[in-house]
This record gives C-alpha cells, structure tokens and sequence, in this order.
C-alpha cells in the first residue's frame, strides 16, 4: 500500500465514524462539516462566549470527594491489577467485559497509564501485533493495517489510548495512577494449603509513587493498603519499579531467584510469555514482560501481541483462582 494512502480498515473506521455523525443529522449545525450543534454554536461567538460561575472549593470537593470514596469503595476489592501498560490494561478490559459482577482496582505508578505502548520502538510510532493478537484489537475496535502473518496499528497510542478509554468507562474498573504498589499483602499458607512458611498475597500495599520514590529521604511515610483476593502482576521489565512483585517475591523467599529475561528472539518470546502467564504464589498471577524476569523468556523487542494476549490469559486465570 502506497505511503499516505489509507488501509481499508482505516476506510471502514472513518465510514463508521461518518455514517454516526450523519445518524445524529438532527444535533449536528448546517454548514459545520459535522461537528455537533452545541459545539457548533460556540464558534464565531467568542466576544459573548463565558463559562458558568463557579467557586474554588467547589472544583476542590468534586475532586476530593470522588477520590476517596473511591479510596473507600476499593480499600476492599476483588481484584488489584498491578501496573497499566498494555498487558495490564488488556487484562483489565478482559475482565472489566466478562466479569462486570467484580470490582476491579488498578494501581499504576505512572501519572500516564499505558506503560511502553505508547510507541512501537525506538521512539517510532507504528505498533505490530503478530497474529492471532488482531483477535484483541477487533475486540476493542482498533483499526490496523493487514500485512499477513501481522497486523500493523499506524500509532501505537491509538492502540493504549483505546483500550485504556474502554476500561475507564467500565463502571467495575476503577484506576489509580500515580500511585505505586510498594508492597504485598501476605496471610500463611493454611495448613496443607502448601509448602511450611509459604504465603498467599491477599493484597497490595500502596503510596503515591513520588512517596514511594522518596523513603529513603524522609522517614516513616507509612502506606495504605487494598485487601484482594487476587491480584495481577504485570509491572513489566522496565522502569524504577519493573519487575516489582517478583523481585519482591524473591526477597521474601517466596521464589529461589530470578532467571532474568534473555536476549531477544522474538520468534521465541512471545509464545512463552503467553503460554507461562500464570499463578506464581497463591493468590498471585504474573503476565507480560515481567514474567520473562522469573522464567527466564527472551525478550520479544517491538511486537506487542504476546502483552494483549498475555493480559486475556491473566484475566482468565483470575477468573479460575476468584471462582475456586
Ligand atoms: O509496558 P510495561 O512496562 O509492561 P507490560 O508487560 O505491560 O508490557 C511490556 C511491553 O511494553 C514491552 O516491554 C515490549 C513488548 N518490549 C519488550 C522488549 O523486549 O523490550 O508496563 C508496566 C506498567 C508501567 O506503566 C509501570 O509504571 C507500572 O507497570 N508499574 C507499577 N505500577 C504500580 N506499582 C508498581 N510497583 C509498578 N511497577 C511497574
């Protein structure tokens, strides 16, 4: 396909996009090339445009309020995702969609959600997904170029920028960002449960994550906590809290020692990333690039279907461990 020209994918979007425009005919101005009436109105009326009075505190309380009665609703939750990037915000779609009875708490470090998929590689911006992963881009509504045994999205964005706008808009998902989990919540294996002094994670421990950067600057900024049953790791390799949960298993002598991620073999990787998604310690899923640190995987570089199909798999696993 010639540089500039759009894919017919791109051409079903932007028909799709147009045809709902001209269903909404009757809120869309004359002679405004689509935009809706309201918006429409604004324009060429600035020297009487002003918005609606309104008081400080106000904007304050609708912030505060909301925040911690969400800090409330979740210090209980069903499931806690660990880390937004694209295997996290794939398992919190999968679930958010099959399992709308759960309440589903996502804790992210970054003040941006999305982790490494907001580019493709190397700074460049088209993202490629091996298939069957368009399997997960059709679920979501991404459009992408067909190029074979790939599938190409023009803007890796466009990609976490979807998926992340569909799991926001799920009432059972709730996200915190810029907020990192600095610690598990762990209970005894109960007699027979498993081997003597093994743990089950029963939750997370979490902070603001520039309190989180600065304990060893300024002393006793104690955590808060979120009680889950279960929770997903995918903290990825990167970054100054890749890998939390499995290193963090390995301090607490839960796990031997990590394998570390191998060099990169992308014909390898991503299968056995998808493939060894899974329970580590009771109570624990890991999926993504953060499994490669405990298994030892290759890296797979820029492609990207092994971390939405490895989010799909840790939402089922989740499912499998919260219904037993
Ligand atoms: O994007 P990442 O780092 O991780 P994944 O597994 O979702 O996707 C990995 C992918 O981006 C690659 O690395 C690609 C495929 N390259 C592979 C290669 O060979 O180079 O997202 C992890 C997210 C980030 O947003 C972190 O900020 C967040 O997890 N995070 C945390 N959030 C809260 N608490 C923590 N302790 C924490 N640690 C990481």
């Amino acid at each position: 396909m010639s540089p500039g020209a759009i894919s017919p994918a791109q051409q079903h979007a932007q028909l799709a996009f147009a045809s709902k425009k001209a269903k909404d005919a009757t809120a869309v101005a004359e002679g405004t090339d689509g935009l809706t009436k309201p918006l429409a109105d604004l324009m060429g009326n600035w020297d009487t445009f002003s918005f609606a009075p309104i008081r400080e505190s106000t904007v304050s309380r609708a912030m505060t309020r909301r925040y911690f009665a969400d800090l409330d609703a979740h210090a209980e939750t069903d499931i806690v995702i660990i880390g937004a990037g694209s295997c996290g915000l794939s398992a919190a779609y999968t679930l958010g969609t099959l399992r709308p009875d759960l309440r589903i708490t996502m804790i992210e470090a970054g003040v941006a959600p999305g982790g490494g998929a907001w580019l493709g590689g190397q700074l460049l911006s088209a993202m490629v997904m091996r298939k069957p992963a368009d399997a997960f881009l059709r679920e979501v509504g991404v459009p992408f170029d067909d190029e074979g045994d790939h599938v190409v999205v023009k803007h890796a964005a466009l990609f976490t920028s979807t998926v992340l706008a569909r799991v926001l808009a799920m009432d059972n998902v709730k996200l915190f960002n810029a907020t990192a989990v600095e610690d598990l919540i762990t209970r005894p294996m109960e007699e027979g449960e498993g081997e003597k002094g093994g743990v089950r994670i029963a939750g997370v421990v979490t902070n603001w994550t520039l309190v989180s950067m600065h304990h060893d600057d300024q002393s006793c900024m104690d955590p808060n906590t979120v009680n889950a049953p279960v929770v997903i790791s995918t903290t990825g390799h990167d970054g100054p809290f890749g890998a939390f949960s499995v290193k963090r298993l390995v301090s607490m002598k839960q796990l031997e020692q990590l394998q570390g991620m191998r060099g990169l073999d992308m014909q390898r990787a991503e299968d056995a990333i998808v493939k060894n998604t899974r329970e580590i310690v009771p109570g624990l899923i890991v999926g993504g690039m953060e499994l490669s640190e405990i298994d030892g995987a290759n890296r797979m570089g820029p492609t990207f279907g092994a971390m939405a199909l490895s989010g799909v798999k840790a939402a089922e696993e989740a499912i499998r461990v919260f219904d037993l």
